[in-house]
């Protein structure tokens, strides 16, 4: 054992001391990358469970976001008014997601809900949502969606929460997703306590510095709605997907003037709602999330924290007394 002595050691005392610094110095680097990295881990977002309120203000709510894009381009709908068309900007998120886990140790319990930004309401005196909106789930991340869940108002108004399985196509991106209508769960609407549709404002939105994303005097409204958790982990077990309020999970979201196809406005890029491509090529598929909101590590991420850590066991060989 040559104590402080490493290979090359003993030419020059001052060289000497310099590699040591050096060496010590790359394991101190590595240690401080994997504290701070466990500090990421264990410092992201947790969610509170407090008592799901579905108007209540964007604090209690966690943005899904797709990589660098936060929100959605304003007039990129396809199909149909501006009723349909997602927005959002730098500051403000399209999409948002919030979970109540009943108070209980049980993962499978609970409520989930999801809350889109849209452009303006197609007619402010009834302030009513007369399209359909899709919040299309990966659960086993593979690709293809598994499960559709969102609100079938089009072209009325008045609707129903919904469930509904995918088509027999691949799924995987817009021209090979079809939705089997009609839903396998419908769900009464009920505003204020599964369902709302509020005008965006100070009170909901405390955070905003814009009410009118794309600033033609329309103002801006969120759509909310929520489900009960566990029907939509029976329908996934069904399929062989097994689902709780950890999984790393990914999805796509869309509006449509039915609720048999994605024909308006696809969230997270500009226009591709009837692009070839697969949702992924396209940066459709959202960032990768729990149901309860939490964002989940890529395994890139989880490669630099083994990095880290692989950088201590390499540096505890320069540490004296250590072989
Ligand atoms: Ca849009
Ligand atoms: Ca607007
Ligand atoms: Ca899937
Ligand atoms: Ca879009």
């Amino acid at each position: 054992m040559r104590g402080f002595l490493l290979p090359g050691e003993g030419v020059s005392s001052t060289k000497c001391a310099v590699k040591r610094i050096c060496q010590l110095s790359r394991v101190v680097r590595g240690l401080t990358f994997a504290i701070a990295s466990s500090c990421v881990l264990f410092s992201l977002p947790q969610s509170g469970f407090a008592s799901l309120i579905i108007d209540s203000d964007t604090s209690f709510w966690a943005p899904i976001t797709y990589g660098v894009n936060l929100a959605d381009p304003v007039l990129d709908q396809q199909t149909g008014g501006q009723d349909g068309d997602l927005v959002g900007d730098a500051n403000h998120y399209a999409f948002y997601t919030q979970f109540d886990d009943a108070g209980t140790s049980d993962l499978t319990d609970g409520t989930i809900a999801f809350r889109a930004r849209l452009n303006r309401a197609k007619n402010y005196s009834k302030m009513e949502f007369n399209q359909s909106l899709f919040v299309g789930i990966d659960a086993n991340r593979d690709g293809a969606l598994d499960l559709f869940v969102g609100v079938n108002n089009s072209p009325s108004g008045n609707g129903e929460l919904a469930m509904w399985n995918p088509g027999t196509g691949a799924n995987t991106g817009p021209s090979t997703t079809s939705i089997v209508s009609p839903p396998v769960i419908s769900v009464v609407e009920a505003l204020k306590a599964n369902y709302d549709f509020s005008l965006v404002s100070a009170t909901i939105d405390p955070s905003a510095i814009n009410f009118d994303i794309d600033g033609e005097g329309n103002t801006d409204v969120f759509l909310s709605f929520s489900f009960d958790f566990r029907t939509i982990v029976d329908l996934l077990n069904a399929k062989g997907i097994s689902l709780d309020q950890n999984t790393a999970i990914n999805y796509v979201m869309a509006t449509s003037t039915q609720d048999n196809a994605l024909n308006m406005d696809l969230n997270g890029i500009d226009g591709g709602i009837g692009s070839t491509m697969t949702y992924d090529e396209l940066g459709a598929t959202s960032d990768t999330f729990s149901p309860t909101g939490d964002s989940v590590p890529e395994p890139a991420v989880m490669v630099l924290l083994a990095t880290g850590v692989f950088s201590i066991l390499i540096g505890k060989r320069l540490v004296p007394g250590r072989t």
